[in-house]
């Protein structure tokens, strides 16, 4: 190797080879890529601009891309380690099929299509169509969702399709419709930067949007209060001006009190609520008594701050409420959800420079995924499958009759439900891991075993895919053109930059040719993703979330356009509601009446502990592809139970030791993190492992009733402590990347 700069050595010494390190003279310690490639990261929502470095069609590193305007070049630690994942030794290389219930065998492409089709036909002859399910996820492309849906409805024939979002997304979704009659995050994030106030709700920024962190301390430096609600203190919060300390599931007490003390000082932006909103009256009464004494005792958090929550954000003349999980993970994620928004209506700070709204979009596709048909009661555009002329529409668009067009299925977790009871018999799954990420997943699992055939397409063999009886290698995010939307609305372009190593395949052409083999290949005629992306946008025209004026040149041009963008000479919509003219039928934002209700499970003598879950920032959902990578392990393990030394004190829990933790659903162990920085009364728990350290085996299958999202954030438990010291880590070399 040449002789390297001091600063280089170090950053390789820190980092490992695989960190590109490109000074002027060229690439140091490594040869130079063939090309670079400008797409995004496959993680989260922000979607942060990255550059891929590509050799002999391998990713072999990454540059930052300075000019992404989202993220600027900054990336978290997931960010700069992605790249790990296209010549990974785990890679899925060949179709698989199960031998004997006892392994599997590697399968010609043709036997493993061949004996999906022939279950498909068997069991949906045998039961109904119905009864041959899909599930789907959203870290795929835009294209890729708008074909799930397609897929399902056209080849399957199938009304049951669902999709992970419904675990993520949903309650946020469905709040928005309601307020707004559209789903999306109402402006781009440098709006942020000139808030006067922010106010962020149960969403742990720095670890699981890092770069979004960013456009937050702009606004502190520009003197911007902030405030955060959440029962630990989470990083963001130790930089907080106020933390209010919740009481995990008692959300919309707060938000009710904040808006009845409002109301009291006449903190309110009484034009803006006269001329356009509804529901104004009828949801200041639902919460006339909610005093700060009550929310008090009802949260937790002391009636001082929440006056003084309450004070800065109805003085301020500008201000931007952000929430993620924390608030909709609930079986009232809804009223979470429509408890901020009346906050922000009732003070009019929505539709003006430095005013905003959002949630944070959680998957890479979280946003534009839910738009184009995904859900089971949703077709493309965001439009409702029971609407006659929704379906008429997009049937016209598909070349089919509307009589064809399956109606509206269960969710996912009701979809496991319906497995148990034997309606389901079949099942197909791409980009989605629910023995680890649905709730209750000894129950889950238990369902995967009724199944009488499953196949899932993956790039890795995940834990759900252990029950397939065929599995197909699909393709990673960064070996398929296409789009996604970020979290702000901005819809990108995903670059690819390899093609699918071994025998693998885009996860595209796996459907095109399934479909194909279910005989509906004329409707399944696209020659790359672009052409799927026009049908899209053709689906999607009139809808509310339009997308017939994007184009692939068009958002090359201008990194990214934000729907909706109804047509070609139209600009696309960073910020929403400048005009004032919601997206509802009278065209007003919407206040909603929202009572307090408890959570699913209250904490009682038996189960004393309230018991939360959530993420670590090094690892990513049910961690099939992080848990891969050596130095995102080594950041985090093995899953800690996060709790106060007052709580530990009280059962004698060590530092480590091994706690049994145990709820109605089951039981499991995990080592003690002893923290102050958690409520005296919660422990926390991440949720990115398999099997016996799952904190799935412990939350309820509780649904929220509109939304249908479970209940992940609130449960009651009982610590035991086990008297002894946790192990170390087990030694996790065999999946590592390096
Ligand atoms: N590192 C990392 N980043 C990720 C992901 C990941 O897996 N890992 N996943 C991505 C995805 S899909 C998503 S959805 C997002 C999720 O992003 P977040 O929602 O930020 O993540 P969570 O850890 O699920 O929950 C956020 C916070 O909610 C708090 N909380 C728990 N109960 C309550 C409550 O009742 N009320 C309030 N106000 N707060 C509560 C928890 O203490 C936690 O700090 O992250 C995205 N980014
Ligand atoms: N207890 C608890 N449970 C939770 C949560 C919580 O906070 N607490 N959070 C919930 C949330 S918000 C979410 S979003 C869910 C996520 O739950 P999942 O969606 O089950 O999690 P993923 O890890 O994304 O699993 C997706 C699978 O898709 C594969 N995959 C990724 N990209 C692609 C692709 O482009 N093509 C193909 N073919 N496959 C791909 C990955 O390899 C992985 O095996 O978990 C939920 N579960
Ligand atoms: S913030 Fe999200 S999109 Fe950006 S680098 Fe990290 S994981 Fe990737
Ligand atoms: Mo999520």
């Amino acid at each position: 190797m040449a002789t390297l700069p001091v600063e280089a050595e170090k950053i390789i010494e820190q980092f490992g080879p695989h960190l590109n390190f490109a000074p002027k003279e060229g690439y140091i310690g490594r040869d130079e890529p063939d090309k670079v490639v400008e797409t995004h990261c496959c993680f989260c929502g922000m979607q942060c601009g990255i550059k891929l470095l590509v050799k002999n069609n391998k990713v072999v590193g990454f540059d930052p891309w300075m000019e992404f305007p989202f993220n600027e070049g900054r990336l978290c630690p997931k960010g700069v380690q992605r790249y790990l994942q296209n010549n990974h030794r785990d890679r899925l290389l060949e179709p698989l099929q199960r031998v004997g219930g006892v392994g599997f065998k590697p399968v010609s492409w043709d036997a493993a299509m061949e004996k999906t089709v022939l279950e498909i036909k068997r069991i949906q002859q045998s039961y109904g169509n119905d009864a041959f399910a899909m599930l789907s996820g959203v870290s795929i492309t835009n294209e890729k969702s708008y074909l799930v849906g397609k897929f399902a409805r056209v080849a399957l024939k199938t009304r049951n399709l669902d999709y992970n979002g419904r675990l993520c997304m949903v309650s946020a979704g469905a709040g928005n419709k309601k307020a707004f009659g559209l789903d999306r995050g109402s402006n781009n994030y440098s709006d942020l930067s000139k808030a006067e106030v922010i106010m962020v709700c149960g969403a742990n920024v720095s670890e699981t949007f890092p770069t979004l962190t960013h456009w937050i301390w702009q606004a502190r430096d520009n003197g911007a209060k902030l405030i955060v609600v959440d029962p630990r203190v989470i990083p963001l919060a130790r930089t907080a001006d106020l933390h209010l300390d919740i009481r995990p599931g008692t959300d919309s007490a707060l938000y009710g009190a904040m808006l009845n003390y409002l109301v009291e000082k006449d903190w309110l932006d009484h034009d803006f609520i006269n001329n356009h909103t509804t529901g104004f009256q009828q949801t200041i009464d639902a919460v006339k008594d909610y005093s700060l004494e009550w929310a008090e005792m009802v949260t937790g958090i002391a009636k001082e701050k929440i006056a003084t929550a309450a004070e800065w954000w109805g003085k301020a003349a500008t201000s931007f409420l952000l929430h993620a999980r924390g608030i909709e993970h609930h079986s009232k994620g809804v009223e979470n959800v429509l408890g901020c928004i009346n906050l922000v209506l009732a003070t009019g700070r929505i539709g003006k420079p430095y005013c905003g709204y959002a949630t944070i979009t959680g998957q890479g596709n979280g946003q534009g995924g839910r738009e184009h048909g995904h859900k089971c009661d949703q077709l493309p555009g965001n439009r409702d499958i029971n609407n006659p002329e929704h379906r008429k529409y997009i049937a016209g668009v598909w070349g089919i009759e509307e009589s064809e067009l399956p109606g509206a299925g269960y969710t996912a977790y009701e979809l496991i439900e319906a497995i148990h009871r034997g309606e389901i018999k079949g099942l197909i799954s791409l980009c989605f891991n629910p023995l680890i990420s649905l709730p209750n997943n000894n129950y889950v699992r238990e369902a995967f075993e009724k199944l009488e055939f499953y196949a899932t397409i993956d790039f890795f063999l995940n834990e759900t895919a252990r029950h397939a009886d065929i599995i197909f290698p699909g393709s990673l995010h960064e070996e398929e053109d296409g789009t996604v939307t970020t979290a702000e609305g901005r819809v990108t372009r995903i670059r690819q930059a390899v093609t699918p190593p071994g025998n693998a395949r885009t996860d595209t052409s796996i459907l095109l040719e399934l479909a194909a083999r279910l005989g509906a290949g004329d409707k399944f005629r696209y020659k790359n993703s672009e052409e799927i992306f026009n049908e899209l946008r053709v689906a999607s025209k009139g809808g509310t979330a339009d997308y017939y004026g994007i184009t692939y040149e068009k958002i090359e041009k201008n990194m990214g356009v934000f729907w909706p963008c109804p047509s070609l000479d139209h600009p696309g919509t960073p910020r929403l509601w400048e005009d004032k003219k919601f997206a509802t039928a009278d065209g007003k934002a919407h206040f909603n009446p929202i009572l307090y209700r408890d959570p699913g499970e209250v904490v009682d003598g038996t189960y004393p502990v309230v018991l939360t879950t959530g993420r670590v920032v090094s690892q990513y959902l049910s961690g099939t592809q992080t848990r891969r990578i050596g130095k995102l392990v080594n950041q985090y393990p093995e899953p800690l139970l996060e709790i106060h030394p007052v709580l530990a004190a009280k059962y004698g829990i060590r530092q480590r030791e091994l706690v049994k933790v145990i709820t109605r659903r089951g039981e499991a162990e995990f080592p003690a993190n002893i923290v102050e920085t958690i409520r005296q009364d919660t422990v926390f728990i991440p949720y990115h492992w398999p099997g016996k350290k799952s904190a799935n085996q412990l939350t309820p299958g509780t649904l929220d009733p509109i939304s249908k999202i479970p209940e992940f954030k609130v449960c009651a438990c009982q610590l035991v402590p086990l008297g002894k010291e946790a192990p170390p880590p087990e030694e996790t070399q065999a999946h590592r990347s390096l």
